[in-house]
């Protein structure tokens, strides 16, 4: 039987394949053959392509130019070694952002948020289900009131996880119900509540001032609440990542990501420059549709995975 860590490590592999199959190999095979004039700047090319963004693809291949100068005998296997040293080195760096602590008999309070579709709804039924095992009381306040569809997404993941919940009208205003949730999780003795939001554009202001309201709302009636604020980044929409984190990061202080479909994604290698220039903690990744399929973020295992050798 496969150990804990080892089955963990092979989820995170597998979620990985559709990246690695385009970056490891590339990098595998560029590095593989006598250095050439352009060999940089296809380096730089690959990076660029596993979404690594612009300035940091010019500094991974900076670092290996800069490796070679110091080892001129290096072989490819210690290059790449090199770079992944590196990336993890970005990883490693203190987090920029710090979450409030309850006080003493008070819930945790955790609002998600994140643009449409990006996974929201789905990754509070998997944070519920690991909370619920860790013998947590869960509450999740349906503060997407915008369609009646989502409040019934969310009623029928409560169900199945065994958590509270407390819905408005839709069309009800999202603070109302972060209020009401907020008092009945105090007045029941509720560890945890999770808010689901509406999806929202980043460059939507109006809505984007309506998670300000709620944040104020919680604020009032939690110390310290929104304890947490948690940004769902679906990883298959690369670049545009860092602008909606930098966005929602300015309406609503972020203390930590969630990139969901790392399965499905080719971009996984978008955590790197959001990390580096935000400083914002990934505290899960998403691996499927199910509600087992959240794996609490780890660098080096995701580093090892994504540099990994087929
Ligand atoms: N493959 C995969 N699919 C996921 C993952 N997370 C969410 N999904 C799917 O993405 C779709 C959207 O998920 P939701 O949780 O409804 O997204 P949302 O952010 O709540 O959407 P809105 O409320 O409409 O903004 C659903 O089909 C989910 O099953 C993941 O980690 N992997
Ligand atoms: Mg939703």
């Amino acid at each position: 039987m496969l150990s804990f860590f080892q089955s963990s490590y092979q989820k995170i592999r597998k979620a990985l394949t559709r990246t690695r199959s385009l970056f490891t190999y590339k990098l595998r095979n560029l590095l593989g053959q006598p250095w050439k004039e352009d060999t940089f700047e296809q380096l730089e090319q690959i990076f660029y392509e596993a979404d690594l963004g612009a300035t940091m693809a010019a500094e991974m291949a900076e670092r290996a130019r800069e490796f070679l100068f110091s080892y001129p005998k290096a072989t490819s296997v210690e290059i790449i070694q090199s770079l992944e040293e590196y990336a993890l080195g970005i990883l490693q760096e203190p987090p920029r952002v710090t979450p409030q602590i309850p006080r003493a008999g008070e819930p945790l309070v955790i609002l998600i948020v994140g643009v449409n579709g990006s996974g929201k709804t789905t990754s509070i039924a998997k944070l519920a289900q690991d909370f619920r095992d860790k013998k947590k009381k869960v509450l999740v306040a349906a503060a997407d009131t915008f369609r009646a569809a989502a409040i019934d997404q969310l009623a029928t993941w409560a169900e199945r996880v065994g958590a509270d919940i407390v819905k408005g009208q839709p069309g009800a205003d999202p603070a109302a119900v972060v209020f009401d949730a907020c008092q009945a999780a105090q007045a029941r003795g509720i560890n945890i509540v999770l808010i689901d939001t509406a999806g929202r554009l980043q460059n939507k202001k109006e809505l984007m001032q309506e998670l300000h309201k709620v944040h104020q709302v919680a604020n009032k009636m939690l110390s310290g609440a929104p304890h947490e604020t948690w940004l769902i980044l679906d990883a298959t929409t690369g670049q545009n990542g860092l602008d909606q984190a930098e966005t929602f990061h300015s309406f609503t202080p972020l203390t930590g990501l969630i990139i969901t479909k790392l399965d499905g994604s080719a971009k996984a290698g978008i955590i790197l420059p959001i990390y580096k220039k935000l400083g914002i903690p990934i505290r899960w990744i998403g691996t499927g549709e199910t509600s087992d399929d959240l794996m609490p973020f780890d660098a080096e295992t995701y580093v090892k995975a994504l540099f990994e050798a087929e």
